[in-house]
Order: structure tokens, then C-alpha cells, then sequence
């Protein structure tokens, strides 16, 4: 049965993390992977999603299973999160969310709704994008295309390229859209540059497809928000993909959510329904522990200061590495103006490297990178940052 199974390539960036942890060299440093790490180097549990796991543990619940489409209370509390506590679509019941296995698993259910919904869509994703986004809508069996996004010589946004692109798609062409530190390049767009997607998007009648995995990392909760707001505030309908990964610091928990912003309620309701059916035959039902903790932290006045406070620590030491990098980077003679890496938004730089410089700081200095130039700051500290900043000055030579 199997002896005609191909071996698949491995995934850039996971691989990365493999060749990584088989690295015996003690001074190595993973750039590649986009996770946050503290001072120390480690990923941080956060005390606020301590305490909530100690309440839970001390509660001794039972563990049912949960409604098809997650817990309400943590439901809504995402949908508080992306428009608002007084978003006017909550309270006329026209968002339904879902609670989903990560970010990863919200656009997969959204991709599988809007197979059946619209199954002869092109999908338009960014040039370039977030590595799985390609896969994963092919795999649901879309054909996805590239909108143009980076422009390397800027290190900003071919913004014409990108509007003329949004521009040439027919009506029902599904648009995925970073809605804040957006992935792989760190570079967003303006608030200005929003209005006018959203008024592109609405007048060729494309389907948005928001994906959120940072919210946070960037400006702040709610600053970060603005994309989501804006297509709120345009009475558009369209599709949100969100994740608490990093904002909770709990990847392995699978914590995500997929909302949906329909025309009215009835609509919802009628929504609400298919997308069970989604889940229902993909997994029945998502997992208990990291929603009920991110609830908690969500709905408990206390839990939520300390979890935004410590969220305003993360975004603030990212913001501490772009410094320091550019700094160091300069002390050390290099030429090449890196103040563009305090532009970026987010865990992630491109930071110019080419795909030899980037093999060259692997092999000579330990220093995982992906080859596009990614480096994920978020994983520099201030024990690691000199070495960086040393292998990055040499192979600039
Ligand atoms: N979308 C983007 C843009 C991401 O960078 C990530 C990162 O992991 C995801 C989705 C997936 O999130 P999760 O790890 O919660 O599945
Ligand atoms: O871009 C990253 O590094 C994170 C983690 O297939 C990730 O989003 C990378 C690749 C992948 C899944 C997650």
C-alpha cells in the first residue's frame, strides 16, 4: 500500500528547528522559528496564565466535551478582543466565532466553509507569505495565487502593485490579508493604506480573509486591531482567523478562533450551522484546557491587567532587540543602514540577508535564519545579541 509513498519535503522553517536541536555546538542561536523568548532565552509561561491553570486545577472540573464550536464565554471574548468591547456587530448578533485548534486550525475550517461556499474561488495570498498559507489553502483545493506585497528595496510595501493586483481579481476572489506584524516580512500596512483596501475590496466585491496571530506584538491590542475595525466599520461581511499562540505564549495548547461577521443574525445562525458541520467532521469538538484558561484571563479584571502588562513586556523587549540590533550593527562598521528593522512590526524582520549570507551565518557562526533573510527578533536577548550582531558584520564583508 505505501511502497509508492514519496517522501514530502520538510516544512523550511520546522525543519530549520530540527537541524537546530541537532546542532551540538553550544553557542548556536534559532533566528528561524517565530516564537517568542524571554531574556533568559526560554519560552515564558505567563504568570497570568499560571494563575488562571492553578484556579482550574484547584476547581477539579470535570472534563466534558465541549460545544461544537467551543466555549461561549471564551467566544465572546474573542470577538471583544478583534472589534471591540462595544462593537456594534456583536451586540446586533452578526458575529458567530468558533473556537479552533490555533491559528492554523481557524483558517483551515474557514478554508474547508468557503470550499462548499464559493468552490471555484481563487485564493490571493501576499508575495510573500506566511509559509503554511499556500499549503493549506491548496490542500482545501483551492488554486492560490500572490498578490504583490514587499518591495525590497524599499523595505516596505509595493503598495500600487498590491492595489492594482486587488484590482484585476474577479468579484468572489478570497483575499488573505496579515492584519498586523505581518509574516515573514515585519512590514504592515499604514492605517491610510488600509482605508483604501477596504474600499478596493468592497467595490470588486472580493471575500477578506483576515489573519490575525499577533495582536499585541505590534502597537498594542487594540492599535493593532485596526484592519479587523476598519472592515468592521465598512459593513462588509468576511472571515477572521485568530490565534492566542504567541499573545498567551501557549503554542502547544492550540488556542485559536475563527470568527465570522455575517450580514444579520438569521444569516449568522444560518453560518454558525455550516461551520459546525465543518468541524464536526473534522474533530468534533476543540480541546478544553487552553480556551477555558485564556477565558479566564480574558473576563477576570485582575488576570487581564497583568496578561496586558505582560504583553506590553514582550512587545517592548522585541521593540528593545530591533534597537540594539541596529545599534550594534552599526558599531561594528557596517555599511548597509538596518534603521528599516525599527519600521517592522512584530516578531519578525526581513532582514536583507541573502540565502548564501544566511547558510554562511549557520555554518560558520551557529545562527539559524530562514533563507529568505526572516530572522525572528523575538529571539534575540541580551546574551545572544553580540554573537548575532558579530556574524551578521562578517558575513557583510
Ligand atoms: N497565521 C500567521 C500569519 C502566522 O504567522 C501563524 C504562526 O504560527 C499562524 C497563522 C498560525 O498560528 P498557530 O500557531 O496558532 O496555529
Ligand atoms: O512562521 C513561523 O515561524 C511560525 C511558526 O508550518 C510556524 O508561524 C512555522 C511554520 C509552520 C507552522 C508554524
Amino acid at each position: 500500500l505505501f511502497a509508492a509513498v514519496e517522501l514530502a519535503p520538510r516544512d523550511p522553517i520546522l525543519g530549520l528547528t530540527e537541524q537546530f536541536n541537532a546542532d551540538t555546538r553550544s553557542n548556536k542561536v534559532n533566528l528561524g522559528v517565530g516564537v517568542y523568548y524571554n531574556d533568559e532565552g526560554r519560552i515564558p509561561l505567563l504568570k497570568a496564565v499560571r494563575k488562571a491553570e492553578q484556579a482550574r486545577i484547584d476547581a477539579a472540573a470535570a472534563r466534558g466535551y465541549l460545544p461544537i464550536e467551543g466555549l461561549a464565554g471564551y467566544n465572546r471574548a474573542v470577538q471583544e478582543l478583534l472589534l471591540g468591547a462595544d462593537s456594534p456587530l456583536i451586540a446586533a448578533g452578526r458575529v458567530l466565532t468558533a473556537q479552533s485548534l490555533g491559528g492554523t486550525g481557524a483558517l483551515k475550517i474557514g478554508a474547508d466553509f468557503l470550499k462548499r461556499l464559493v468552490p471555484q474561488a481563487k485564493v490571493a495570498i501576499s508575495d510573500p507569505s506566511w509559509e503554511n498559507h499556500r499549503a493549506l489553502f491548496e490542500y482545501a483545493g483551492f488554486e492560490v495565487v500572490n498578490y504583490p506585497y514587499y518591495d525590497a528595496a524599499t523595505h516596505g510595501v509595493n503598495f500600487a502593485g498590491m492595489i492594482a493586483a486587488l484590482e484585476s481579481y474577479p468579484a468572489g476572489t478570497v483575499v488573505v490579508l496579515h492584519a498586523c506584524c505581518h509574516n515573514p516580512t515585519g512590514v504592515d500596512l499604514t492605517a491610510d493604506q488600509w482605508t483604501k483596501v477596504v474600499e478596493v475590496v468592497k467595490a470588486r466585491q472580493l471575500i477578506p480573509f483576515l489573519d490575525i496571530a499577533y495582536q499585541g506584538f505590534g502597537d498594542g491590542i487594540d492599535a493593532d486591531a485596526t484592519a479587523v475595525r476598519q472592515f468592521a466599520d465598512a459593513e462588509l461581511t468576511f472571515l477572521i482567523s485568530s490565534s492566542f499562540s504567541k499573545s498567551f505564549s501557549l503554542y502547544g495548547e492550540r488556542v485559536g478562533a475563527l470568527s465570522l461577521v455575517a450580514a444579520d443574525k438569521e444569516e449568522s445562525g444560518r453560518v454558525l450551522s455550516q461551520l459546525k458541520r465543518v468541524i464536526r467532521t473534522n474533530y468534533s469538538n476543540p480541546p478544553t484546557h487552553g480556551g477555558t484558561v485564556v477565558a479566564q484571563v480574558l473576563t477576570s479584571p485582575e488576570l487581564r491587567a497583568e496578561w496586558e502588562a505582560e504583553l506590553g513586556e514582550m512587545r517592548e523587549r522585541i521593540r528593545a532587540m530591533r534597537a540594539a540590533l541596529v545599534a550594534k550593527l552599526k558599531e561594528r562598521g557596517v555599511a548597509r543602514d538596518f534603521g528599516f528593522v525599527l519600521q517592522q512590526r512584530g516578531m519578525f524582520s526581513y532582514s536583507g540577508l541573502t540565502a548564501a549570507q544566511v547558510d554562511r551565518l549557520r555554518e560558520e557562526h551557529g545562527i539559524y535564519a530562514v533563507s529568505t533573510g526572516r530572522i525572528c527578533v523575538a529571539a534575540l536577548n541580551s546574551r545572544n545579541i553580540d554573537a548575532v550582531a558579530d556574524g551578521i558584520a562578517a558575513v557583510l564583508k
